[in-house]
């Protein structure tokens, strides 16, 4: 079967590499993001490359209105979504929670936890109502492991945990599932957000380790959602090598 999978966040990182990986896979997509020039570019490229459809929606997930309006538009334009991927996500900052700005700790809490919130309760109700669906989220080793400087992008990541966790216990009696992927340190525009844009100090994060690739946690996502339906992974957590918890890591 053909699927339709819905990824929030597919401008760059680790979404845009999943649209990538199920895409090859031979599924259609829906992707979403802020920057609606690169969601263009990637939308022609997939299209061409794979010869699978894919729709593009400009949807900023902090923005409740924009977000019930972008949702109804795609399940009314697009049909059923199969697979929801909630990344878009961000940490702004590293610093002690007393000196954080409060800016930035809300903006980390309306992306990672209200969009994600949003997002899944308008999607999520068709999904119910036909028996279907997979919802995949993707949270964070920092919401296992907490870390200096990142208290509330790991409170963020340790609710999408938990979320996924309530939401799979008020879907049992479908066959709707819910997992949680947990990726540990990955090369993305990750380091540069969090720094306001500070190249060099967002390229120290990566220094002296092997940091895994955005391809490598598309290749997990792809992975939970192809098992046959009487399979659902929960959670999967996916580390560096040199990585032992979220920010214990090993440097050359
Ligand atoms: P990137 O910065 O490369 O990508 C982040 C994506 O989120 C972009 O596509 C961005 O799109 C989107 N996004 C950010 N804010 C919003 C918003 N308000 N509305 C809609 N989309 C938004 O980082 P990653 O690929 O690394 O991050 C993806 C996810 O993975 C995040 O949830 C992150 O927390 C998580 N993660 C990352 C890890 C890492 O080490 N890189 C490790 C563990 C988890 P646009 O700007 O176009 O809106
Ligand atoms: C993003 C990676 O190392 O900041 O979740 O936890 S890390």
């Amino acid at each position: 079967m053909v699927r339709t999978v819905l990824i929030t966040g597919a401008t760059s990182g680790i979404g845009k590499a999943i649209a990538y990986s199920f895409a090859k896979n031979g599924d259609n997509l829906v992707i979403t993001g802020r920057r609606s020039q690169k969601l263009r570019e990637i939308q022609e490229d997939l299209q061409a490359t794979f010869g699978v459809t894919v729709w593009a929606y400009t949807m900023d997930v902090t923005k409740e209105e924009e977000v019930a309006t972008t949702c109804q538009t795609i399940l009314a334009e697009v049909g059923a979504i199969h697979v929801l991927v909630n990344n878009a996500g961000l940490a702004l900052g590293l610093d002690k929670f007393h000196d954080y700005k409060p800016g930035d700790m809300m903006t980390m809490l309306d992306t990672n936890v209200k969009g994600l919130l949003l997002v899944t309760r308008h999607i999520l109700p068709r999904m119910v109502r036909e028996n279907h669906g997979h919802i995949i989220n993707i949270g964070s080793t920092a919401g296992i492991y907490a870390y200096a400087g990142a208290a509330v992008y790991a409170a963020t990541k340790a609710a999408v945990k938990v979320l996924s966790d309530g939401i799979r216990i008020d879907t049992i009696d479908t066959n709707i599932k819910v997992s949680t992927i947990q990726p540990g340190i990955v090369k993305t525009d990750f380091s540069q957000v969090r720094f306001h844009g500070d190249k060099e100090r967002a390229a120290q994060v990566y220094e002296g380790v092997e940091a895994l690739q955005a391809e490598d946690i598309a290749s997990c996502v792809l992975f939970v959602a192809n098992q046959p339906k009487h399979v659902q992974i929960s959670d999967m957590t996916i580390m560096a090598t040199q990585q032992a918890t979220g920010f214990m890591i090993h440097r050359e």
